[in-house]
């Protein structure tokens, strides 16, 4: 009996010696390059270095991950063009600009849709969340996880933004995607979509008088430099997700597709918590650079938000009710 549990024993140990020698047989030498819109000491550039640091740990070196700052691979649409076509392997990018190629990304443009980072990762990493992803599928992406980009603010230099008529006549760039257009206009600017990319030379050459973006992003990018208000209004959470091109990924392993599937959501944990830290120091960071922060009042933020109904409506044509209504049933489950 005992020769045989010994000879089951080696047995074991020598099938699962095979199969670690297999999986690292699985892993070829590859080069990925990762393309992002941010400088590279922004959030979303310090989230790119976890990545490529947790692959390449994962890899044993061997999926060696060049990440690429500040849209120098091109902006959000044009990376995604260059995934979709397989000449370029993984990028984050905000989901806003994927509306054009998965219009169920357009759920996450809903204006005031989450409350709060908990509700957001509640549902971002749900089953929603999932389906939404699962779109990109059928257009040559793969959606891995979302980052936080974070809730949006506006800053500008006509005026501060104390209520809704304050937004009249300022030139707003907005994302180039169908939401925030109808949104903003909806409010009474002149929105302007452009690529993040053009977003700081059109405010200091004053071809737009303002923006709207998270603290961390108006404090990375030094938008200070060009801007004179911050009026705080957190009107809509925005997430970013970190995609592949679908010809190269379904090319990999198993084996491969574990360690980046891993090393991405390791790398979500960390940019989350990241950017929650950087965004609670952010705001006196901006006042200390100079910029005048007024808090719109509750019933102005009300005031908005009934104002932005049209734009809603604009959701629910693009995603379909059924899409809609999943997300807020999401919601309502979701932690506060
Ligand atoms: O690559 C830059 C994008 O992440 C961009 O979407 C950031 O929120 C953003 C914006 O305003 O364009």
């Amino acid at each position: 009996m005992k020769r045989f549990l010994i000879a089951a024993l080696a047995v074991t140990t020598l099938g699962s010696a095979i199969a670690t020698a297999h999986a690292a047989d699985d892993v070829r030498s590859r080069m990925i390059r990762f393309g992002y819109g941010l400088n590279e000491d922004s959030n979303q550039g310090r989230a790119a270095k976890v990545l490529a640091e947790e692959i390449a740990k994962a890899s044993d070196g061997k999926l060696k991950v060049r990440t690429f700052a500040s849209a120098s691979l091109g902006s959000d649409d044009q990376m995604q063009n260059a995934l979709m076509g397989g000449a370029q392997e993984m990028m984050v990018g905000s989901t806003a600009t994927l509306v054009g190629i998965a219009k169920e990304m357009a759920v996450w443009d809903t204006p005031f849709l989450f409350e709060s980072e908990k509700q957001a990762d509640y549902v971002l990493d749900g089953p929603v969340g999932q389906k939404v992803m699962d779109a990109l599928e059928a257009k040559g992406l793969v959606g891995l996880v979302y980052w936080e980009n974070g809730f949006r603010n506006l800053t500008n230099n006509v005026r501060p933004v104390e209520k809704m008529e304050d937004f009249n006549g300022i030139k707003l760039r907005v994302m180039p995607n169908p939401v925030f257009i109808d949104t903003f206009k909806q409010m009474g600017a002149n929105a302007v979509p452009l690529p993040f990319s053009e977003l700081f030379t059109a405010l200091e050459t004053k071809a737009v008088d303002g923006q709207e973006n998270p603290y961390n992003t108006i404090l990375s990018s030094k938008f200070y430099e060009v801007q004179k208000y911050l009026s705080v209004t957190n009107h809509v959470y925005s997430p970013w997700i970190v995609t592949a091109s679908k010809r190269w990924w379904d090319g990999l392993s198993e084996t491969e597709q574990g360690i980046i599937m891993d090393a991405a959501k390791k790398s979500r944990d960390s940019e989350r918590e990241d950017t929650r830290a950087e965004a609670r120091e952010a705001l006196a960071q901006i006042e200390k650079q100079g910029m005048a922060v007024n808090k719109v009042s509750p019933e102005e933020i009300q005031r908005m938000r009934d104002q932005a109904k049209p734009a809603i409506q604009t959701v629910v044509d693009t995603v379909g009710e059924p899409l809609f209504k999943e997300v807020q049933a999401e919601i309502a489950k979701a932690p506060k």
